[in-house]
């Protein structure tokens, strides 16, 4: 029987693995992302409500919808929840992130490198409160598209505030 609990399909994953995306919400908020494995990524917050976060290895469940078009989700050591559809032909997201309230009051516990924080973080999501969650749902432009294969540790790997000048402007 397969997995009931997801349906990743690694063959349908081939092109998408490896690509790395800079995109700006229509709230202005803007963020990287690395999809370094069939199954993980890595990401960077450059600004907005959790602007400075950065973190390795999320573990997600990223699928294909059509050709161009992929679903990623995760549910974060924090309690926060996110799922980002991406059109890549249309250079287009819409991202859903479900933040747990006790990041909705202080969303500055969460601005760190969170692979160094991982204990303290998980102590924050089992104290609380978890509700009521804090639903963003936005669209978003992809202002910059490559791909850097599989498992590129140095895609992200230094907070926004440690990037050249320019580094998140970048268009193609
Ligand atoms: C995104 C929306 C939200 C995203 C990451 C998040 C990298 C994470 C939010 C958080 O950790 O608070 O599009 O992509």
């Amino acid at each position: 029987m397969s997995d009931p609990f997801e349906s990743t399909k690694p063959e349908e994953l081939v092109d998408f693995v490896g690509t790395h995306m800079i995109y700006t919400y229509d709230n202005g908020w803007q963020y990287e992302l690395y999809v370094k494995d069939e199954r993980t990524v890595d990401y960077r917050i450059h600004s907005g409500m959790v602007g400075g976060r950065w973190v390795r290895d999320q573990a997600a469940h990223i699928v294909r919808l059509s050709p161009e078009v992929y679903k990623i989700s995760w549910d974060e050591p924090t309690g926060t929840c996110v799922s980002v559809s991406v059109n890549l032909k249309a250079r287009k997201l819409h991202g859903v992130i479900f933040f747990p309230q006790w990041v909705a009051q202080a969303p500055e516990k969460t601005v760190c490198f969170q692979n160094e924080h991982l204990g303290q973080m998980r102590a924050y999501r089992d104290a609380g409160p978890t509700y009521p969650k804090l639903v963003v749902d936005e669209f978003a432009t992809l202002t910059f598209i490559e791909n850097r294969g599989a498992h590129d540790e140095s895609v992200i790997a230094c907070p926004p505030s440690e990037l050249p000048p320019g580094y998140a402007a970048r268009r193609n």
